[in-house]
Parts: structure tokens; sequence; C-alpha cells
């Protein structure tokens, strides 16, 4: 039986490159994002198996007419991939703006719970699952990860709290947390900076996007008993520093 995903943020990065994942194996794919020439290109490539849905997951009003819209064979969702988000900036807390840290929050917590909110109904029916797009920073504190980190360690509890919740529905919740990445999620860091985007990943081969759609289709095709509760991945060339320690003299 044909399934069907949602995945948000389907216009670049991990979302994109698991938007043609999934529609590979046979999956009905609806992608969102903002940028609606990136959801028909998608469209163009991947046919009829792709619903484009363009709305911004901070507008509700937006994200409920863009569920209520969709054509009759891909209201049955299965499977929710909350992936959009984003960090904005790199300084430490007091050279950081609020209002980066505003959107931070309301795209990476308060538009994926409000998500989840509305499609628990038919994910709990369909005894679907739910992949949360958490990150290495919900763990692992570094200078200038701030809000970001927090909000993706807010990613990483919700899903454990979910699962918790869901007990004895059928319905899997997983925390996926990669390292780094390269995709688009350092130029929209540093405010478009491609210097310092090709700088960061440099000498360094780090995780790729079908790397992340690849891990996205391995958990979603578990048999339905299996559930992934966290699953953290670095490239080989990150891994861990020590504390840092401010000296008086
Ligand atoms: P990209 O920047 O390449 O893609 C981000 C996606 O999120 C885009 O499709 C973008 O769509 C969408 N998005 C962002 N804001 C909004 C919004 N307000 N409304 C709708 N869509 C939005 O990043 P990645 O693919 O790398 O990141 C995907 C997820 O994985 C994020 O949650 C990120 O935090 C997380 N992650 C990334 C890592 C990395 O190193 N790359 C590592 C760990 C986690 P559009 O702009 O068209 O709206
Ligand atoms: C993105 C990975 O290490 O830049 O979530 O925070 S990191």
């Amino acid at each position: 039986m044909t399934r069907t995903v949602l995945i948000t943020g389907a216009t670049a990065g991990f979302g994109a490159a698991s938007a043609r994942r999934f529609a590979r194996e046979g999956w009905n794919v609806i992608g969102t994002g903002r940028r609606a020439e990136r959801l028909q290109g998608l469209k163009d490539e991947l046919g009829d198996a792709f619903h484009p849905a363009v709305f911004d997951v901070t507008d509700e009003k937006a994200m409920l007419s863009a569920i209520a819209d969709l054509p009759e064979k891909f209201k049955g969702i299965d499977l929710l991939i909350n992936n959009a988000g984003l960090a904005l900036g790199t300084a430490a807390a007091p050279g950081t703006s609020l209002d980066e840290w505003k959107t931070m929050i309301n795209t990476n917590v308060t538009a994926l719970v409000t998500l989840t909110h509305h499609l628990l109904p038919v994910l709990i029916e369909r005894k679907g699952a739910i992949i949360n797009l958490a990150s290495v920073a919900a763990t692992y504190p570094y200078t200038g990860g701030n809000v970001y980190g927090g909000t993706k360690a807010f990613v990483r509890q919700f899903s454990l709290g979910l699962r918790s919740d869901l007990h004895g529905k059928g319905v899997r919740v997983t925390s996926i947390e990669p390292g780094m990445c390269e995709t688009e999620f350092t130029l929209v860091r540093t405010g478009g900076n491609k210097e310092a985007s090709d700088n960061l990943y440099r000498g360094v081969n780090p995780l790729k996007a079908e790397d992340i759609a690849e891990t996205l289709y391995w958990v979603a095709s578990l048999p339905p008993h299996m559930n992934i509760n966290t699953l953290e991945m670095m490239p080989v060339h990150q891994s861990f520093a020590g504390f840092q320690v401010f000296r008086e003299d």
C-alpha cells in the first residue's frame, strides 16, 4: 500500500534529499517550504508522487489551509518529518539579536509543535510515525549555540515525551541528531556569507544531505514493532573537545 510522508523544509538540504529518497521508494511525498519555485522544481522532477505545499511554518493559518487543501491521495499522512528549521548567528549571547533568537524559537519549536499537534489525529488513526530533526547541539553546548542548541534540546526532549504520551497507540517517534552536514544551513546561519560557509566545510568531509535522507528512510522502513528513540551521528572528521577554563592571571 502506498504510504504518505509530509516533509517540512523540502526546498533544500535534508528535506529535498529526503523527498527524493521517499519518492524513489514509491511513497507519496508532501514537501513544504516558503520557496515555491524550488517545490515546483521537485514537482517537475518527481511527478504525481509529489505535492508542493507552500507556506511559512510560523504562519499557523497558512499551515492549516495547506493541510485542508491537500489533494485526496495525500490526506492520509503516515509519517511526519519535522525538518524545517534554522540557526541564526554564531555570536555568543551578549552579541546576539533578540529577533533572531525569537525566529529560531518560532521556527524550530513553536511551528514544530503546532504542526505536530494538528497532525496527531491522522497519525494516531494510521498508526504512523514522527521523525523530528534535532541536532548534536541538543546535547553538546558550544559557544554561539545558545538558543539554537536550546531549541534542539527541546526537540529531543519533546520527541521522547511524545513517545511516552503515545504509549499504546502504535505511533513511533524518533529524534535524529546530526552533527556537521553541508547544506544551506551555514549560509542561512551567517546571513548569506558564502565565504564563511565554505570556510567551515573546507578540508572537512562532512555529512551529506543524502546521508541524512538515507537514515530517515531507514528509520521509517523498520518493522512496526521497532522504535528508534534517538539517533546521533557525526562525520568522522568531527568529534568532541574539552571544557574551556577562564584564568584570571
Ligand atoms: P537548509 O538550510 O539546507 O534547509 C532548511 C529548510 O527549512 C529549507 O527547506 C527551508 O525552506 C526550511 N525552513 C526554514 N525556515 C522555514 C520557515 N519559516 N517556513 C518554512 N520552511 C522553513 O538546512 P538543513 O537541511 O541542513 O537543515 C534541516 C534541519 O536539520 C534543520 O532543522 C536543522 O536545524 C537541522 N540540522 C542541520 C544540521 C546541519 O549541519 N546541516 C545538523 C543537525 C541538524 P524555505 O527557506 O524555502 O522556507
Ligand atoms: C547543526 C549542527 O554543530 O552546527 O545542528 O550545531 S551544529
